[in-house]
């Protein structure tokens, strides 16, 4: 059963989050220790071989999360992009992934078709303010469950705006119902993202991504205010490096035995799969079936 992101807050105070795109690795997250999954839209696209721009469909990221959710017990925040259009969309967004036991998910204030904030040299156009906090107004009232978490992200630093738009930005959204807000930054060290905390005078929770700033620790970024931390895309990037360094052995050695050591075991991933689980469930299901027609 998965926990409401506000009742998780509630008892854990800050919460750390994993970045996921399939079932496997949020199982791997989970088992990790992680609270709870992200299941970020970076990965999802990557995972499909094309750019973080919305090129995949709301539907394609629905699908994924959906995957996600059945293969663990720790909620999922959703990666909803900018709601894959406009407030009507972001709407329609809501209710999709809340129906499919979603805990909650972002919507940031990239225009559509978004691109991700670390692309260089790709056009970026922020919708103006108003019109996302209307966006985030029109989740919060979309949805039904009184849990369902709504995060609003803003690019404003990712864009070059500063300090004083992005805090505009996070009041406008929290005033209209966000339950957290995203301050997202590309910036090598969490200057700004220190800053941003100093500044900010609410009781709505800030959520920290440190993908490029990336020595702060999430204990740190807690003791700022930022009570999510979300590490968005490490599972992905750590699995493209393993397989890139042996797929590149494999083909010049040309024997699988060069990777022995160098990957899991067939048991591991039985194991993770929950092979032990269905010769318990054959052994109740199919076996006993099988004697009880013979005998009768
Ligand atoms: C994602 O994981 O898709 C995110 C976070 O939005 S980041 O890629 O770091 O912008
Ligand atoms: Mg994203």
């Amino acid at each position: 059963m998965h926990h409401g992101i506000l009742a998780l807050l509630a008892e854990r105070s800050n919460l750390t989050a994993i970045g996921a795109h399939d079932g496997m690795t949020a199982r791997l997250g989970q088992n990790a220790g992680f609270d709870a999954i992200w299941g970020s839209g970076f990965e999802i696209a990557a995972s499909f071989g094309v750019p973080d721009a919305n090129i995949l469909t709301m539907t394609d990221q629905l699908r994924q999360c959906d995957i996600i959710a059945q293969a663990v017990d720790i909620p999922i925040i959703a990666d909803c992009d900018n709601g894959f259009g406009n407030a009507i969309n972001a709407a329609v967004t809501t209710r999709m992934f809340e129906r499919h036991g979603i805990a909650g998910i972002c919507i940031e204030d990239n225009e559509f078709p978004k691109k991700c904030s670390f692309y260089e040299g790709v056009q970026r156009n922020l919708v103006p303010l108003r019109e996302h906090a209307l966006k985030i107004r029109a989740c919060k009232e979309a949805q039904t469950d009184p849990d369902f978490f709504v995060i609003a992200r803003t690019e404003a630093l990712i864009a070059g705006n500063g300090i004083q738009e992005a805090l505009d930005r996070a009041y406008a959204y929290a005033e209209a119902g966000a339950d957290a807000v995203l301050v997202h930054s590309k910036q090598p060290v969490s200057d700004e993202l220190v800053t941003f905390a100093e500044k900010w005078d609410s009781a709505v929770p800030l959520v920290a991504v440190p993908t490029t700033y990336d020595r702060v620790s999430a204990q740190e970024l807690h003791e700022l205010g930022y009570r999510i931390v979300i590490f968005a895309n490490q599972a992905m990037r750590s699995s493209i490096k393993a397989i890139e360094e042996n797929l590149r052995l494999l083909r010049a050695d040309g024997r699988s035995s060069i990777l022995r050591d160098r990957m899991v075991s067939l048991e591991h991933v039985f194991d993770l799969v929950g092979v032990k689980e269905l010769r318990r469930d054959e052994a109740l299901y199919l076996r006993g079936a099988a004697e009880e027609l013979l005998t009768s």
